[in-house]
């Protein structure tokens, strides 16, 4: 080799081209799944911009380079595209100060299991002249953490530094590798300029992501799914709990088949529901038993089904906990007890439970399975009926009620349009009238850190082009998010999302939370909501002007479906949207609603 070293690979592995180390590890993400790299310019990464125009020009593979201008907004888009996609997205921003501007975006990649590849590049060490890449400039003596991963290592499955004995392409397909196996999640990469520019004579060997294979989720035992199996036709009022499950989406058909076998009804737990897990229009579909009053209750996937210890089933009923990680060993305390932990996918353990049940029901369990399942069926149009009057009324509302912009927003949403929730206290709206149907319709952050909805909403246009993207947020957590370089980017690139701004002037942690915590308190009976209350807000569809972008602003109920139209309109001709809508504030809401 070039540089004096011997070269030694595996015979299987591929050739590729690559004059340097950056080209290797550009192949590799690409080979690996990465359509995009969303970057963030930093002195140290000349080398992605230098790689990338250069594969693209000779026909070498290598991902998209994305010009982003905040890293929040990188990471977040990283996390659309790889939500919407399945497959890993990646980010390059600059050294140690580009990864603390990542920002809450990395507490979502990992709550959420996210198969990002976060990078960044890591001060030169060499000393000037002695190398290429080598120092060359004074803030690289002070861009140089003692250790760069320990920034983000609680939050990763694995975090590398890329060194001079490794192989370049090989480390990205090993960390792409365990980013991609379950259960999923982040890693993060600092690539030292020295090391992306360490010369390659033509071509490198390494294998591929998949040469070196992703694992196959486990399948239960079958006896424990037979297992499964009896309880769940024995009991009179089953229930199936699920937050995440969706997040394989071919877990959401799984999970149909077994609960219309065995007539279960689905209950998402709302705050933590950050997929679409089931159907939202189907008859089983929140019409169960609350935990309380079930009898077997089988948890798919998610971290806190219930709160304890007043939500907790009654002593006696029956508990299965399945997740590939059943003690969520992500998670400091487990407070659910379960009869039977299996460590397996929502998806293999709905097919090996189904499998099972087909031959144990006799006549007498169809009968009551059908008759339960009619049960069910009158209650969905009973809520259904309940929900339209309830928007009915909304709408008639003036000043402008939540509830109506969320019926009317649903109303927009074709079977394949992808909603990025982000919409906090009004979440609870949005998901009554969002009807998603199809997995991957439907995505929270995954996280509890607010401002992931503009990145997240661009990355996920960009993974999922012939899709409506549309972002449901509140007005504080929008604006956590950096939302002008989103909108920039979507306008630059062409890439169009809807946004529909909840705009009540206020947190709710710093409005409705304080009245609860202090119900008697000096702020409620002052109603001195200062730390809580932005308003006047920001004019947000200025800002969205600002980016190049569409905006819009509604007061009026009349006005929601035909702004919502016209902003969907801009989106369809290629220009990212905003329609800010001007509701109360909590403490307007709660004397609304004394009246
Ligand atoms: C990065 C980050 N900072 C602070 C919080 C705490 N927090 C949780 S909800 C919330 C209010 C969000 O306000 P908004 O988006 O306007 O939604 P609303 O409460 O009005 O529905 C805040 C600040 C958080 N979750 N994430
Ligand atoms: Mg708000």
């Amino acid at each position: 080799m070039a540089d004096g070293r011997s070269e030694a690979f595996d015979q299987r592995w591929g050739t590729y081209h690559a004059e340097e180390w950056a080209d290797a590890i550009v192949a590799s993400m690409k080979l690996g799944g990465i359509d995009n790299l969303y970057f963030v310019s930093g002195s140290e990464t000349a080398f992605y911009q230098e790689s990338i125009a250069k594969a693209h020009e000779r026909g070498w593979p290598a991902p998209r380079l994305v010009t982003v201008l905040h890293e929040g907004v990188a990471l977040n888009a990283a996390l659309g595209n790889a939500m919407v996609t399945g497959q890993p997205a990646a980010t390059s921003v600059h050294v140690d100060v580009g990864t603390f501007n990542y920002g809450g975006g990395i507490h979502n990649a990992w709550r959420g299991s996210y198969p990002v590849l976060m990078t960044a590049g890591n001060g030169p060490r060499a000393y000037p002249g002695s190398m290429p890449g080598a120092r060359n400039s004074a803030v690289q003596w002070i861009q140089e953490p003692r250790d760069q991963g320990e920034i983000v290592r609680q939050y990763t499955k694995m975090d590398h530094r890329m060194e001079h004995e490794d192989n370049p392409g090989y480390m990205i397909s090993r960390l792409l590798q365990v980013a991609m196996s379950e259960p999923r999640g982040p890693v993060y990469l600092t690539v030292p300029r020295e090391s992306a520019m360490i010369p390659i004579p033509g071509t490198t060997r390494f294998p591929t992501r998949d040469e070196l294979g992703i694992a196959r989720p486990a399948w239960p035992d079958p006896s424990d799914a037979r297992k499964v199996a009896e309880w769940l036709i024995k009991a009179d009022n089953p229930l199936v709990i699920t937050s995440n499950s969706g997040r394989n989406p071919e877990s959401v058909q799984e999970l149909v088949r077994l609960a219309e076998l065995l007539g279960l009804p689905v209950q998402e737990v709302g705050r933590s529901a950050d997929q679409m897990n089931f159907p939202t229009t189907h008859p089983l579909y929140r019409t169960g038993p609350n935990p309380q009053d079930a009898d077997m209750i089988l948890i798919f996937e998610s971290p806190v089904p219930y709160m304890p210890p007043a939500g907790n089933p009654r002593p006696g009923t029956k508990v299965v906990w399945v997740d590939v990680d059943p003690v969520m060993s992500r998670y400091k305390t487990l407070d659910t007890q379960a009869d039977l932990w299996l460590p397996v996918t929502a998806a293999a353990a709905a097919r090996a439970i189904y499998e099972a049940a087909t031959g144990m029901l006799t006549q007498s369990d169809m009968t009551r399975i059908s008759d339960r399942r009619a049960r069910m069926e009158e209650k969905k149009r009973e809520i259904n009926a309940t929900i339209e009057r309830q928007a009915q009324e909304a709408g008639k509302r003036k000043p402008l009620h939540p509830r109506w912009v969320a019926y009317q927003m649903g109303k927009i949403l074709e079977p394949d349009s992808i909603l990025l929730d982000d919409s906090l206290s009004n979440s609870r709206n949005v998901q009554t009238y969002h009807h998603r149907d199809k997995p991957g319709t439907y995505f929270k952050s995954g996280g509890s850190s607010g401002g992931w909805g503009s990145g997240a909403a661009l990355g996920a246009k960009f993974g999922k082009p012939e899709s409506d993207v549309v972002l449901a947020t509140g007005d504080g957590y929008l604006m956590f998010g950096s939302p002008i370089s989103a909108y920039w980017c979507g306008a630059h690139y062409k890439v169009p999302f809807l946004t529909v701004v909840f705009v009540n002037r206020s947190y709710s942690t710093g409005t409705s939370n304080v009245s609860h915590t202090y119900p008697d308190g000096v702020v409620v009976k002052s109603g001195n909501f200062e730390g809580g209350v932005f308003d006047p807000p920001p004019d947000f569809a200025k800002l969205a002007e600002a980016a190049n972008c569409y905006g819009e602003t509604v007061r009026e109920p009349e006005e929601v479906a035909p702004a919502l139209q016209r902003a969907l309109k801009q989106v369809h001709n290629g220009t990212p949207a905003l329609v800010a809508m001007m509701l109360p504030t909590p403490m307007e809401e709660s004397k609304l609603a004394k009246k």
